[in-house]
């Protein structure tokens, strides 16, 4: 099985990348961004907490996003492999991922990191904002905040994943099929 979490701030490109790597190495992408997004549009009372948060900038409860994977892990027994895109966005998320793997005898294969500037996600994501809908794109103060969150939340997570020998951070301003290549690379050396 392939497990790769594709890790980064918000507007690093760890969405649109996921779509190339689901169609190229044939995973399941599993984003907690999209899985809350799905229940907003539902109109779960999971949404409507998740709303409220995200709307802000700021993060969804542990055990909420945890139990969404948990539920996601066990509807794709068969699948060959994840992408787990936005998910762990902290180190306790860490953690219970890698019991949930367990349990399915499996472990994360490696962790790609998009590194982007400060500047260049605000403009990203004030960008994707005029078309999205999305009401975390349409604020500079939001956007910063989901930058500063990601700073002092989700950060830590990438020394979880180096203390295991399987994080790699790329340089995620460039061309996007540029960009592709070189996780793709970075996969293909921990597969080999
Ligand atoms: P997400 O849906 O994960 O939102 P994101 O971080 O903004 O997405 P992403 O980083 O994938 O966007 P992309 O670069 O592809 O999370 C939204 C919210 O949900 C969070 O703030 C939080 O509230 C909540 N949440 C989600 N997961 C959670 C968790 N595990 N725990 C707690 N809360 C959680 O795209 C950005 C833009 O950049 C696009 O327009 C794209 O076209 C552009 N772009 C991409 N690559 C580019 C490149 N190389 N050059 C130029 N532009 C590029």
């Amino acid at each position: 099985m392939l497990n790769i979490v594709l890790f980064g701030p918000p507007g690093a490109g760890k969405g649109t990348q996921s779509q190339k790597l689901i169609a190229h190495y044939h995973l399941v992408h599993l984003s907690t961004g999209d899985l809350l997004r799905a229940q907003i549009t539902q109109g779960t009372e999971l949404g409507l907490r998740a709303k409220k948060l995200m709307d802000e900038g700021l993060l969804v409860p542990d055990e909420v996003v945890i139990g969404m994977i948990d539920s996601a892990l066990n509807d794709n027994k068969a699948a060959a492999g994840f992408i787990f895109d936005g998910f762990p966005r902290t180190v306790p998320q860490a953690e219970r991922l890698d019991q949930l793997l367990a349990q399915h005898q499996t472990t994360i294969g490696c962790m790609v990191a998009l590194e982007v500037g400060e500047e260049e996600l605000v403009t990203r994501l004030l960008e994707r904002g005029k078309t999205s809908n999305r009401p975390d794109d349409q604020d500079e103060t939001k956007a910063r905040r989901r930058v500063a969150v990601y700073n002092t939340e989700t950060a830590p997570v990438a020394g979880y994943y180096a203390a295991q020998h399987k994080f790699h951070a790329l340089n995620g301003i460039g061309a996007i099929d540029d960009i592709f290549g070189q996780v793709c690379a970075v996969i293909d050396q921990h597969q080999a």
